[in-house]
């Protein structure tokens, strides 16, 4: 880490130079204190730029400094120190200004940012709130209601925006060191402007507050530091400076060191980890300029709108005109709504679209980049398309299959190159779900895998590698979930219970609802497959629902029973009928919340170890990201993995070993045991 000044006559140029995100460590933090006392004292400088080095201006506190006591300088009084200064500091933003980054640059006189900056106080996302001023400066700045929504959602503005808010003082189109080192030269010469800390926080109209807390608690639902930063932002405003940072600094403090803000941080690197395989550190990836989807389905088109986002023209190819047709509108169908939703215009809409061919001829694929197939989970079918892709495509064409359940290998087995093939499962809907299982076959060459990663992240996915096996990481965890979740059903517990207790847990529904919404009959396809290969799946109700075409919300009934029209579930009699049938001779229990969510969460737990185990995973954080970019599993409790390890996994196998003696779940795998014994997943991982 460097900070390095030089004199523009009598301009000083503060440079920081602290790769990879300029993070306020704790030796930046003291560069800091220092260059504004050595400034302070040098006659000659007349007002300072503060500039970064790298990609970006300062991106806030170190996060992996989080886990240790916060070391002096303190980040308040670094930023107490530059707004004290005698000359005039510039921060000159480029990049993003996120968290203390930007409360370092609300420490300065004045801020000029490029164009494609971003400022933000994402703090919330890591389950904290602003340590040094931000929730106390910006309302002062910019008034409360902008402060509240840039605190409480911890989403960044762009320059324009900024600028609009009067969160920055110039836009600087060009070089940015110049433009602020042109705008310093100006401000030298007028007499410092009023600090920050010394101005009053505009007045709100009677009633914000309570406008804005039920807002806010709406949206942050389970999560503490949203209602928290909202709390000191409403502080900052009724009380004088110094309390109101006093306020903050204790409140960051306490949030700091909570559960939730330990699960957030996990997240936060385990999403930076997942993308990196080690095996494939420094594989160049292949670039990728043209892609074209293979089946309009659901399936198919979400994964077009996802290329189409990202700017990838695409060509979608169906088996004759009439399904191009279909498989356009469903495309098509997938940009409006976006419209309706307010999430795009019109005119992106269209723009979308027009970057959508639609063929039924393959050949028009023989310089496509990419082609991935979305069509029947029918191993024949996706062979005769791999087939003639494998005749018509270049031999260094990336292909990939989205296939949730069948095995990459099979269904590669036979085509030319067959190191260019892997499976990519996105999960549905695939333009707006994050999660992507990138599966290599024994062949894929480690330059496709990696263009899997590198396509990923042009997505804006999360990619996470699994190992080839029945439903991958997520959808083999989910099959237990599910098996399990009918256990309870036979042993006294009601769909509505098992569902309730889940959204207390803090998914966004349950076990059943999710069924009913999804589909059942999609599961009954693959425990017809899985008896074909002489397993035993666990589903005696589904089944009979299935057998008595109660498919979910599309049939009109399934878990639960649904008036015509209306998606409100109600708790079903036939329903009901069937469970005391098929749990007819069973031991039956009485069921409270906790106990129903270790009955369906510890299980995950076993069978994720298993996964881990066998290296279908690379690392528990991987299945954690799975789960929560998959299917919902709350961020703020960091994934299954990271629950069971908070929890202790002592006494995770001591529940299941208790729930396992009543016959209501497998005992704890024996690497469980092992991970317990050892502290923790990372005893297992490779
Ligand atoms: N601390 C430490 N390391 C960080 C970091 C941070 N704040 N931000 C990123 N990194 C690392 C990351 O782990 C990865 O490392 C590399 O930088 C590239 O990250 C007092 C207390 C800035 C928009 O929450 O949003 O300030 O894996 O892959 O896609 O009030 O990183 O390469 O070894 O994400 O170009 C508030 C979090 C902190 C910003 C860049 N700040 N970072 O995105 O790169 S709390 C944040 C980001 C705080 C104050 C409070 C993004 C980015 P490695 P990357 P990117």
């Amino acid at each position: 880490m460097t900070v390095t000044i030089v004199s523009e006559n009598a301009i000083a140029v503060v440079t920081v130079d602290n790769p990879p995100v300029n993070a306020l460590s704790q030796a930046l933090r003291q560069a800091l204190v220092d260059a504004v006392a050595d400034l302070d004292a040098d006659t000659a400088v007349e007002a300072v730029v503060l500039i970064c080095a790298g990609r970006t201006f300062i991106a806030g506190a170190d996060v992996s400094e989080f886990g240790k006591p916060p070391q002096p300088p303190h980040l308040p009084d670094v930023v107490a120190s530059i707004e004290g200064a005698k000359k005039p500091w510039v921060a000159a933003i480029h990049g993003s200004a996120l968290g203390g980054g930007l409360e370092v640059a609300l420490g300065c006189a004045y801020r000029v940012a490029v164009p494609t900056a971003s400022l933000g106080l994402p703090e919330v996302k890591l389950g904290i709130i602003p340590g040094a001023g931000g929730t106390v400066r910006l309302p002062r700045l910019i008034g409360p209601a902008a402060a509240v929504d840039l605190v409480t959602s911890g989403s960044p503005v762009g320059a324009k925006k900024a600028k609009a808010l009067g969160l920055i003082d110039a836009v600087i189109d060009g070089d940015l060191r110049a433009g602020a080192i042109a705008f310093a030269n100006k401000v030298a010469e007028r007499s410092l402007p009023q600090p920050i800390s010394g101005r009053a926080v505009p007045a709100v109209e009677s009633g914000f507050w309570d406008t804005a807390e039920k807002a806010v608690a709406a949206k942050a639902k389970r999560e503490v530091a949203p209602l928290m930063a909202l709390a000191s932002v409403r502080n900052a405003s009724e009380t004088d400076f110094a309390s109101a940072m006093a306020f903050e600094r204790e409140t960051f403090l306490d949030l700091r060191g909570s559960a939730q803000a330990a699960a957030l941080r996990h997240v936060f690197f385990a999403e930076r980890a997942a993308p990196r395989p080690p095996e494939l550190a420094g594989v160049t990836p292949r670039e990728i300029h043209s892609a074209a989807v293979i089946g309009g389905g659901t399936m198919g088109a979400g994964i077009a709108a996802a290329l189409r986002d990202a700017g990838l023209a695409i060509v979608l190819i169906e088996r004759d005109r009439a399904a191009v047709e279909r498989g356009l509108a469903n495309i098509r169908a997938i940009f409006e709504g976006s419209v309706k939703r307010g999430r795009i215009t019109q005119e992106v809409s269209d723009e979308r679209m027009a970057g959508v061919t639609g063929s039924e001829d393959y050949g028009s694929l023989a310089n496509t980049d990419l082609v991935i197939e979305a069509v029947f989970e029918d191993i024949g079918i996706k062979r005769a398309v791999f087939g003639k892709l494998s005749e018509v495509c270049r031999p260094d064409a990336v292909l990939a299959t989205n296939t949730s359940y069948l095995d990459p290998n099979a269904i590669s087995e036979g085509i030319a190159h067959p190191e260019r093939f892997l499976g990519l499962h996105f999960f549905s809907p695939a333009h707006v779900m994050k999660l992507l299982e990138i599966v290599p076959t024994e062949t894929t060459a480690p330059q496709v895998l990696t263009t899997g990663f590198a396509l990923a992240r042009h997505l804006g996915k999360i990619p996470v590698r699994a190992g080839n096996c029945d439903g991958f990481i997520g959808n083999r965890i989910l099959k237990v979930t599910r098996a399990q979740a009918e256990r309870l059903l036979l042993s006294g517990a009601t769909p509505s219970a098992v569902d309730a207790a889940m959204r207390a847990f803090g998914l966004p529904m349950g076990p059943f609802e999710a069924q009913d919404l999804g589909g059942l009959d999609i599961a009954a396809f693959q425990r017809k497959a899985a008896r074909e290969r002489g397993e035993t799946p666990f589903a005696p109700v589904a089944d009979r629902l299935c057998a008595n075409e109660r498919f979910g919300q599309k049939s009109g009934g399934g878990w639960y029973d649904y008036q015509p029209g209306h998606r409100a579930p109600k708790s079903s009699e036939t329903v009901a009928a069937i469970i005391a049938e098929e749990a007819a001779g069973r031991p039956q229990r009485v069921w409270d919340e906790a106990e129903i969510a270790d009955a369906i969460i510890l299980p995950m737990v076993n069978e994720a170890t298993r996964i881990l185990e066998e290296r279908v995973a690379l690392r528990a954080a991987d299945i954690d990201l799975v789960k929560i970019h998959g299917y919902g599993f709350p961020r703020w409790r960091g994934g299954p993995m990271h629950y069971a390890e908070a929890r202790g996994l002592s006494e995770v196998v001591a529940v299941l070993d208790r729930l396992a003696a009543e016959g209501l779940t497998e005992p704890p795998h024996e690497g469980l045991r092992r991970a317990a014994k050892a502290g923790g997943f990372s005893a297992l991982a490779g």
